[in-house]
């Protein structure tokens, strides 16, 4: 399964129930955890045992508060989301390291999605590949939006998941970062702002392989 859903909004308990049998996983962001905290996240893990639970908390701060920020949920996600640009040493290696004790693993974004990250930060993109390459992430957040930085990242960091955002409501179309690389492909607002959500994800599952199928051929 190539695709991730990005539940920012309500009604989170009812997506998650019904998109459980088609995603690969879910990724939960800020907006939802403000709202309703960590206790909501294990709540809403039950819901869905077996996908991939990642946490989008853009961490991007020194090592001991990254870590405090991530105890409370513990145990709720697989995978914590934090920037690469915040390099290593009294930071993401503290913040590794506590994932590695518990089992949980470590997402980089090392390039994002929107055109004003072209005027800075996906300049850095070499920089931040290296970060995640020293730090032995487990995954990568890149661009849909911009697929040739997905094969870029693709190629420098053949062994690491890809996670790709933009498709839908920033414009990437479905397939578009698988055919540059991406492992899967994260969806928002597309799925989560549709009447029919499980309709909608099914729909972008059939064009990502209709799309895979075509990127593929010579
Ligand atoms: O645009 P959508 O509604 O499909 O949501 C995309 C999700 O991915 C959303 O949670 C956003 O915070 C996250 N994301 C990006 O869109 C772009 C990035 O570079 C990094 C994360």
């Amino acid at each position: 399964m190539t695709l991730v859903a990005a539940i920012d909004r309500d009604p989170a308990e009812e997506l998650v129930s019904k998109l459980c049998r088609v995603v690969a996983g879910f990724k939960l962001g800020i907006p939802l955890l403000l709202r309703y905290g960590a206790a909501y996240a294990h709540r809403l893990r039950k819901l869905c045992r077996d996908a991939l639970w990642i946490a989008d908390l853009k961490l991007a701060d020194i090592g001991s508060t990254m870590v405090a920020s991530v105890e409370p949920l513990l145990g709720a996600v697989d995978a914590f989301i934090a920037h690469a640009v915040v390099g290593v040493e009294g930071a993401l290696d503290q913040l590794a390291n506590t994932l590695e004790e518990h089992g949980t693993k470590l997402v980089l974004v090392v390039a994002m999605s929107h055109p004003g990250a072209s005027s800075l930060y996906n300049k850095l993109v070499e920089d931040n590949i290296e970060v995640a390459r020293r730090i032995r992430a487990w995954g990568v957040v890149a661009p849909a939006t911009m697929p040739e930085l997905v094969a870029l990242v693709r190629s420098r960091l053949p062994e690491v998941k890809v996670f790709s955002p933009g498709v839908g409501a920033q414009g990437a179309k479905p397939g578009d970062a698988l055919c540059a690389g991406a492992d899967y492909e994260i969806v928002g607002r597309l799925i989560t702002s549709s009447p029919d959500p499980l309709e909608v994800a099914k729909k972008v599952l059939a064009e990502q392989k209709k799309r895979l199928e075509r990127c593929w051929k010579p």
